[in-house]
């Protein structure tokens, strides 16, 4: 395949309601989206950064920096063999993985496109169906708390996650608890707690939590082991782990018993594909985290989410959960059983709405072979 051009948008969207986590609150995204083309089919790709350098190090402008200065132009004009030989285009550049999936993932839609295959069987996907939970953002009360959980179960979500701080985390569990003794329950703590709160952090083995996510720094393995060997809940790692080797590394140390992939935090589907196999080998469930994605990111998630090692439901949630409109149309749409259909046309199976994404753009750069080569 030729990489005939790359362009890259920013777009504005805000969600129906803000989202608090323990490292701040967004309501108005910054998405950039890239679409690629190559050998005349057009793909999509969304880089997940936040608008703040909180979750991890990369934002909305940093992104926008590498690829424009650094990744677009190393790969406008080359040819590929297959979009799995993209990342060995872009290893010369350290970190920033998620600028590098949004180009990634891009290819990988044109790449199914041109194959006639939905993305979920190009990448090797087994299930035609993805079990699907939400992740709660921090509300004012307990109280509050319940009556949002209750509203997401009547919709059919099949596992509620809630996001904790220090301060914001016993009583808002057991509140839910208490009102749903028996439903599939998880915490993310976004590297809130540090080891000195492993005492606290035990108490809540109470509340038979099925994980606790990223309760300890975003960049510490080893710390998690200290805590895992404390704790009776699983720990599952997100910030932590940004490729397989890291995977491995917290298996050994017994770190986690659970891992979440993000595609945006592991480079993209290549190394998603590795990372869920090697979590395999390994008998660790994984599940498909959200970075608050519009459907083009949403769509990405999806199809990785079919793939075997994908045991648990993950945060990929309906789109009207997010925004009054989505990107792609149909709108996904999450069954009364808390299940997402697959889509089986080629590619990302849902159409890109260019006219709202025409509208919604804030400043672009295109470039084409033809160009890069003049
Ligand atoms: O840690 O999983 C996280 C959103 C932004 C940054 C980090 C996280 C999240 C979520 C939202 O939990 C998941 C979603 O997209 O619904
Ligand atoms: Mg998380």
């Amino acid at each position: 395949m030729k990489i005939e051009s790359i362009a890259l948008r920013e777009i504005r969207m805000r969600l129906n309601a803000p989202f608090e986590t323990s490292f701040g609150t967004v309501q108005d995204r910054r998405i950039v989206l890239v679409e690629l083309i190559a050998d005349g089919v057009s793909g999509w790709g969304e880089v997940t950064a936040g608008e703040t350098p909180a979750y991890n190090a990369e934002t909305t402008d940093t992104a926008w920096h590498v690829l424009a200065d650094f990744l677009v132009p190393a790969l406008v004009g080359k040819s590929v063999s297959s979009a799995s030989q993209l990342p060995a285009f872009m290893s010369h550049i350290r970190g920033h993985e998620m600028a590098k999936s949004g180009v990634e993932n891009a290819l990988w839609d044109a790449e199914a496109q041109l194959s006639r295959v939905p993305l979920y069987k190009h990448l090797g996907g087994t299930n035609e169906e993805i079990a699907c939970g939400v992740s709660l953002g921090i509300r004012e009360s307990p109280d509050a708390l319940v009556s949002k959980v209750e509203q997401e179960l009547r919709s059919g979500y099949q596992r509620i996650k809630l996001k904790i701080k220090p301060g914001k985390d016993y009583e808002f569990i057991a509140a839910v608890r208490k009102q749903f003794p028996k439903i599939r329950l998880s915490v993310d703590a976004n590297s809130a707690y540090t080891l000195d709160d492993a005492a606290h952090l035990k108490s809540l083995d109470e509340f038979e939590l099925l994980m606790i996510e990223q309760p300890l720094n975003w960049d510490d393995i080893y710390a998690h082991a200290k805590l895992q060997a404390q704790i009776k809940t699983a720990i599952c790692l997100d910030e932590c782990i940004h490729n397989t080797r890291h995977a491995l590394t917290a298996i050994e140390l017994k770190a986690c018993r659970i891992i979440n992939i993000k595609l945006g935090r592991v480079s993209g589907h290549t190394e998603a594909r590795l990372l869920q196999q090697a979590c395999r080998t390994h008998g660790v469930p994984v599940w498909c985290g959200g970075m608050l994605e519009s459907g083009i990111g949403r769509a990405h998630n999806i199809a990785m989410s079919t793939l075997p090692g994908f045991s648990l439901p993950g945060d990929v949630s309906a789109s009207r959960r997010y925004w009054s409109e989505d990107i792609v149309e149909p709108a996904i749409e999450v069954a009364a059983n808390g299940t997402i259909q697959v889509p089986k046309t080629p590619g990302l199976g849902y159409v890109v709405k260019r006219e709202m994404i025409e509208k919604l753009t804030v400043r672009r750069n295109v470039v084409s072979a033809r160009r890069a080569a003049s």
